[in-house]
């Protein structure tokens, strides 16, 4: 219970924080969102990655606090960009949304509370989902997508293909976007079959009328290689890591 107690108390502490990673367009390399990705800074000044406290969070039904926190700092945060850049502010951000999360909590509440709380709106919010969140309670999830969608949000399918999932629920869930898992799209310029699943997957997304991100991009190759494929959005270490919040707003007025 060691490390459930420190993450509760980290959570009411003030010890979590986001961080930011641009998701650019590939054609004109502007930034449209910046995925938040919460971190932990412990007492002893360790910084813990989420794939190390998200399984806790998940095992003690934590989750359901931290992602509450998670979303009320996201639109915080957009609410402060806003101020700084007197109104001229137009970007987006993402929000993870554990499957233990939507099962355990009203997420739509939960959403709508926090966009009132700082004044934001719905369509500055993306949401992102496993496939996992959907395989078990498809019924309850659908009502709760459109709950979101209700509420102007955009809904990512997080890591596309690497789940268990059929295809049957991508038509019928309301989703607007699939974010192509990092293990396809970084080898994809050496090895055909990655190659092949990529544009299996990007002509899925068309044919469905949703639009893609491509995870894990490192390099200028890369990105021009899925921007001629026709993939719409890329995420990765080429355009930047994980930045602090303020960080992240000087590299957005410094690149848009
Ligand atoms: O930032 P990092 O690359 O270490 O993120 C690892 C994983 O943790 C990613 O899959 C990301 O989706 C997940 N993650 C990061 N922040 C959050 C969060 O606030 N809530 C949930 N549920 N997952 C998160
Ligand atoms: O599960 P999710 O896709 O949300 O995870 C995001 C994680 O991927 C974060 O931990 C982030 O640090 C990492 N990441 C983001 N971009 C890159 C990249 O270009 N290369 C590698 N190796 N990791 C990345
Ligand atoms: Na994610
Ligand atoms: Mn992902």
């Amino acid at each position: 219970f060691g490390i459930e107690t420190a993450l509760r108390r980290a959570i009411d502490g003030g010890l979590m924080t986001l961080n930011f990673q641009p998701i650019c367009d590939l054609a004109s390399g502007r930034i449209i969102s910046f995925e938040a990705l919460a971190r932990w800074t412990t007492e002893d000044g360790v910084e813990l990655s989420p794939t190390e406290f998200i399984p806790v969070a998940e095992e003690s039904g934590l989750i359901v606090p931290l992602g509450r926190w998670a979303m009320d700092e996201a639109a915080r945060t957009l609410a402060a960009w806003d101020e700084r850049a007197g109104g001229n502010c137009d970007v987006k951000v993402a929000v993870n949304l554990s499957a233990i999360q939507l099962q355990r909590d009203q997420v739509a509440p939960m959403v709508r509370h926090a966009l009132d709380s700082h004044g934001i709106s719905g369509d500055r919010i993306t949401l992102e989902l496993t496939e996992s969140a959907i395989v078990s309670d498809p019924d309850r999830i659908a009502q709760t997508l459109l709950a979101l969608k209700d509420l102007g949000t955009r809904l990512a399918m997080d890591d596309f293909g690497t789940g268990y999932s059929n295809l049957e629920y991508l038509q019928r869930l309301p989703i607007d976007l699939l974010k192509i898992d990092r293990s396809f799209v970084s080898g994809m310029l050496a090895d055909r079959d990655k190659l092949a699943i990529v544009r299996a997957i990007l002509s899925l997304s068309q044919a469905l009328g949703m639009q893609t991100v491509a995870e894990g991009i490192e390099t200028n190759e890369l990105a021009q290689t899925l921007a001629a494929l026709g993939c719409d959005y890329g995420q990765g270490f080429l355009y930047a890591r994980p930045l602090s919040e303020v960080d992240a707003y000087a590299l957005l007025r410094k690149r848009n």
